[in-house]
């Protein structure tokens, strides 16, 4: 076929053009072998803008964030996504966007990007299981998507879905969690500044194992509020039910938010541990609210964080 269609038009085709330059010349020349070398790629390409968001964090490095991973749908060591997430096929992508919006539809992944500025936010991670990291993120705000789909009044909660395919995702033959993964965040959470989508990391296009091509982050909250590789955004009037939280209510809340004071029912959550920072590396206190409760503390007033946790 001679022409192309708009149908034809893949995300990548419509990402900044120099980003997919830069990364073909990269992968194509000698620097298909400093990828994954100490610090990170040789050329920055997705050229996000660079903000004030955690500049004083130092990061781990680009190794350490894509082999050290927590990615289900590829196996539950922390080997698996960097080993079998290659296997998801990421282009192309569509999110459908539905519920209590004006504007539901099927959006293709180049709509989505053509209209946003890409950022750099560099932010804490911590999980659950208490290893932490410090990830330099590109994406730009969810509440900028939100806005473009006009969020109903009666909307409370949004709803998140990850992909779920059998053929390409060799961790969902077993019955770990109810799949697809899920997740949710109260509208107030989902609209703050802090949330993003995030599409790369180290100004590089996203790993599949960091969950390519978009993912939630959320960094006040334990590092599985964070959904990867998302395909559906729902608006809901009523507290979605998320995949930890069916899997054991008990050990994960729908909150989830980053609280030394309040213990997992199986290990303490007073102390923290850093990715790479060896193998005596010491522990950390753990801050309430992974360190950004002068942004967010106030979406919490009056709550009991002890018994919503
Ligand atoms: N779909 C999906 N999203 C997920 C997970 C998962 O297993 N499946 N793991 C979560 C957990 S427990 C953590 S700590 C973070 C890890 O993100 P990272 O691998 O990019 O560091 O992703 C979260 N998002
Ligand atoms: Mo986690």
């Amino acid at each position: 076929m001679a022409g192309r269609y708009k149908s034809d038009l893949n995300w990548s085709d419509v990402t900044p053009k120099d980003v997919w330059l830069n990364r073909r010349k990269l992968m194509a020349g000698a620097g298909a072998v400093a990828l994954g070398s100490i610090a990170g790629p040789a050329a920055a390409s997705l050229n996000a803008r660079k903000t004030a968001y955690g500049e004083a964090l130092e990061p781990n490095t680009w190794d350490e964030i894509t082999s050290y991973n927590n990615f289900y749908e590829f196996g539950t060591d922390k080997g698996d996504p960097a080993r079998y997430a290659g296997e998801l096929t990421t282009d192309p992508w569509t999110i459908e966007i539905g519920g209590l919006v004006d504007r539901p539809g099927s959006y293709g992944l180049e709509d989505i990007l053509k209209d946003v500025t890409l950022e750099e936010r560099i932010y804490r991670l911590r999980c659950v299981e208490r290893w932490a990291m410090v990830v330099p993120w590109v994406g730009f705000e969810l509440a900028d998507l939100l806005d473009r789909v006009g969020v109903q009044p009666s909307a409370k909660y949004v709803a998140f879905e990850t992909a779920l395919r059998p053929e390409e995702m060799r961790g969902v033959r077993f019955p770990v969690i109810e799949w697809p993964y899920k997740e949710g965040l109260r509208l107030d959470e989902a609209m703050h500044p802090l949330t993003i989508l995030a599409t790369g990391l180290y100004d590089e296009p996203m790993p599949n194992q960091n969950g390519a091509p978009i993912r939630v982050v959320v960094p006040w909250k334990y590092g599985y509020k964070s959904i990867k590789s998302i395909v559906k955004i729902t608006l809901v009037e009523e507290q979605p039910p998320t995949a930890w939280n069916e899997y054991s209510a008990h050990e994960y809340g729908f909150y989830s938010n980053v609280n030394p004071e309040r213990d997992h029912p199986r290990w303490s959550q007073k102390y923290e541990r850093r990715v790479g920072g060896g193998l005596f590396a010491r522990q950390t206190p753990t801050a309430k609210f992974n360190g950004y409760g002068e942004e967010v503390a106030h979406l919490y007033a009056g709550m009991d964080l002890i018994v919503n946790h």
